[in-house]
This record gives structure tokens, C-alpha cells and sequence, in this order.
């Protein structure tokens, strides 16, 4: 069974590859949560040696196989499993779209750790709020604007019930990232997302989160709930 090695308390960047797993009606085991957060450390640390290096967690494997990086992690999946975009320019753009994930998020953590990114918020918090409070006011909107315009083309020519996403008029990994990445935004900063008005992202965001598989883990308690610190 695949399995997924991530910190066992948060939501994190975990919840990326798990809700593509999720949709593709996968299980697979949460390593930290069934074994300790030893197992994580132990690969994370080096002290165990898989066939291809890992640089941090989420991690994950498949068999033999072992890979890290969240979004490249989701695309693995995506294409095993069937949530993949239907041609090579929509394959190319999902991949736009989920780097522009990765960078909303490492943009994000930076301002959360802004003088220790290894640190917690905690620690340096006076700093952290300056930099969330600069980093939600310039950055914040140029992010969500993007997402919520990709949004609006895939809607063109669509009627106000019919379903819609990021390419392909299918559902792929990257609507799984999307939904969650909404979700994040909407609960960490919930008056600069209102302030924007934003018509696309939070349909795209109900809409995904409403399909059967992912109601129901949202419901569950695996999901962990968002900690109100970061966007994590
Ligand atoms: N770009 C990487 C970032 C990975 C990352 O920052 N992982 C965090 C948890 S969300 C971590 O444990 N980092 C430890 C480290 O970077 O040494 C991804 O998307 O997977």
C-alpha cells in the first residue's frame, strides 16, 4: 500500500498528495500516525536510505519507489491514477498552476518564519506578523487573482450549475490543490480573501470539496484541522 510520511500533527503540505489520493479512492497509510514520527524522522535524518534520495517531507512510497515534494508528488499521482490532464498544453498549464501552489506556499511560510524559517512562529512572532501583514497586503491578492482568473477561462461558455476546473474540463490533481490551497486562504485571512471579492475560487473550492470521496474524508477525522498559524 502507498505510504505517506509526514509530520503527524498538521495538515501541512501533506494534505496536498493526500487529497489527490483521496479522489483517486486510494488508501494508503499514514506512516507517522500509525508507527510515530520516528519513521519520518529516521528518512528525514538519513538513517534509513531509500533508493532515491529525499530532501524533506511529504514523502512518499510506492513500493520501492520513494519521492518528496508535494507537487510533484501530487503529479505522480495524478497520472497513476487518473486525475491527468487530457492534452499536453493543459498538462503544461496544471503544471503552472500547481508550481504557482508551491511558491504561494513558500512564500507564505517565509513570512510566517521571518527570521528562522526552522524556528517556530511562536518564537519569532513580532517579526512574523510584520512580514504576514506586508506579505498579505502586496502578495496575497496578485496570488488569488491568478487562480481566480485561470478559473474564470476554464468557466467561458459554462451555465451557473455546471461544474468547473482549473484544464481539461475534467477533474485533476491540481483541482485537489487548488481546493485546499482556497481553503487555507479563506481560513488564515479570511477578510483580505472577503475583501476580494473572489467569485471563481470559492465555487471551484465547494464544488471539489463537495464530490463524494473528498466530502467524506473532510469529514473524518483524519483531516486534521487547519492550525490558525500559517496557511498550513
Ligand atoms: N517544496 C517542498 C517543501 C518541503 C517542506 O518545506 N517540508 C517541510 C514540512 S511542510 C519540512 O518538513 N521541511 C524540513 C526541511 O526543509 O528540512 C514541498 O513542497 O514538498
Amino acid at each position: 500500500m502507498i505510504e505517506l510520511y509526514y509530520w503527524p500533527t498538521i495538515m501541512g503540505r501533506g494534505e496536498y498528495p493526500r487529497l489527490v489520493l483521496v479522489e483517486a479512492g486510494q488508501p494508503w497509510r499514514e506512516v507517522a500516525r500509525e508507527r510515530g514520527v520516528e519513521a519520518v524522522l529516521a528518512l528525514y535524518q538519513g538513517k534509513v536510505q531509500p533508493p532515491f534520495p529525499v530532501l524533506a517531507p511529504p514523502i512518499l512510497k510506492d513500493g520501492d519507489f520513494v519521492m518528496n515534494q508535494s507537487a510533484a508528488i501530487c503529479r505522480y499521482l495524478g497520472r497513476r491514477f487518473d486525475l491527468w490532464p487530457s492534452t499536453p498544453e493543459d498538462e503544461a498549464h496544471a503544471d503552472q498552476v500547481s508550481e504557482c501552489i508551491a511558491d504561494f506556499l513558500y512564500e507564505v511560510t517565509d513570512a510566517y518564519h521571518p527570521v528562522d524559517r526552522h524556528a517556530t512562529y511562536v518564537s519569532q512572532q513580532a517579526a512574523a506578523d510584520q512580514a504576514v501583514a506586508k506579505w498579505v497586503e502586496a502578495r496575497l491578492p496578485r496570488f488569488l487573482r491568478f487562480f481566480e482568473r485561470a478559473l474564470e477561462v476554464a468557466a467561458q461558455g459554462k451555465g451557473a450549475q455546471d461544474e468547473i476546473y482549473v484544464v481539461s474540463d475534467r477533474i485533476t490533481y491540481v483541482d485537489l490543490m487548488l481546493m485546499q490551497l482556497t481553503m487555507a486562504a479563506e481560513f488564515q485571512f479570511p477578510s483580505a480573501v472577503a475583501a476580494l471579492d473572489l467569485r471563481w475560487l470559492p465555487r471551484h473550492r465547494a464544488q471539489i470539496a463537495a464530490r463524494p470521496r473528498v466530502a467524506a474524508y473532510l469529514r473524518s477525522p483524519l483531516r486534521i484541522p487547519f492550525e490558525g498559524n500559517s496557511c498550513m
